[in-house]
């Protein structure tokens, strides 16, 4: 049966257990930190113990989901939990936890395509909007009934992967979903007001430097911008905040692939480059020495801007003279 049906597996590992540890990966985005509390409050109301663990803690802006102030950066290896479900993490390691031998069930919750099969129980599909429209599969199971906090903690999720409904993975499941999760009170525009309106000055400012970087090729379908060591001095902040910054140039009209290059220390840039469908950005950073995605991907180059920029640019075929 728990091959079969992992689905109702996990729902009666997660009726018959009493002490859990919810984990999602490092880095937590905003599927992984809500569904890692959306499962950790919903065991909570069901009166189990619960730890709810991220190596690296709740960012900031996903602060105002419930039970974030619970979330703990470690854990004693030596503790045991009857059921340890791991979130959103294609890859154990991902969640920095010896999980295997803390748990007498492991569970893997995911929707990565080829996400790895190291648990008792491999609830995945790829299909699956979010891990947290996964959750809400498994709570509907349950014989539990989904509270305005649970709910806030599944359309975040729902929300977040899906670009806030933009990107194709928005599909009907994710909108029935997260009107369900409007309908028990969740208000979209208090998750927005914290997801998106929230932002510290500074990423704005850093932004502003950035922006001034941006450049498009001819032929209109490559552009790149930049961000250096000499912005994030002047303005006393770290590279995080520079996250999404390839978002901008993605977004020009025409473009097909952006780039994002940041300098990392005197001539060595991290490149980031997403794709609209047309060039594969996965192979050309494999070329490069790095890895990733058809849409999705990076590498490390060196060299002075101006080299990095000019090679790049020539790799995907456009004129070595951006404007
Ligand atoms: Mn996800």
């Amino acid at each position: 049966m728990t091959k079969n049906d992992p689905l109702q597996a996990t729902v009666a590992a997660l009726t018959s257990g009493q002490r859990f540890l919810v984990a999602a990966h490092e880095g937590p985005d905003g599927d992984a930190m809500s569904s890692t509390l959306a499962l950790t409050n919903a065991l909570r109301e069901m009166g189990k113990d619960v730890v709810a663990y991220n190596i690296d803690g709740v960012p900031e802006k996903f602060t105002f989901l419930p039970g974030s102030d619970t979330v703990v950066q470690q854990v004693d290896e030596d503790e045991h939990f009857d059921v340890i479900i791991i979130l959103d993490v294609g890859e154990l390691r991902r969640a920095k936890l010896p999980a295997r031998k803390m748990a007498t069930t492991l569970i893997n919750i995911d929707h990565h395509p080829f996400s790895e099969d190291f648990g008792d129980i491999y609830l995945v599909d790829d299909h699956a909007s979010a891990t947290a429209a996964m959750l809400y599969r498994v709570l509907a199971q349950c014989d539990y009934t989904i509270s305005s906090q649970v709910a806030l903690c599944i359309y975040t999720g729902i929300l977040s992967d899906t670009g806030s409904f933009r990107y194709s993975s928005a599909d009907p499941e994710s909108f029935e979903i997260a009107g369900k999760m409007v309908a028990l009170g969740v208000d979209p525009w208090m998750v927005a007001g914290g997801l998106y309106e929230s932002q510290e000055v500074e990423r704005l400012q850093l932004l502003g430097l950035s922006l001034n970087t941006l450049r498009v090729s001819p032929c209109g379908q490559f552009a790149a911008m930049t961000v250096t060591q000499q912005m994030f001095d002047q303005l006393g902040v770290g590279p995080e905040l520079a996250d999404s910054f390839v978002n901008y140039p993605r977004s020009v009209n025409g473009v097909e692939v952006a780039l994002f290059f940041r300098e990392m220390e005197a001539g060595v840039y991290k490149l980031g480059m997403r794709s609209k469908g047309t060039v594969d950005v996965g192979a050309l950073a494999r070329e490069l020495g790095g890895g990733g995605h058809h849409n999705a991907a990076g590498a490390v180059l060196k060299g002075s801007l101006e080299e990095v920029h000019a090679y790049v640019f020539a790799r995907l075929g456009a004129d070595t003279t951006p404007q």
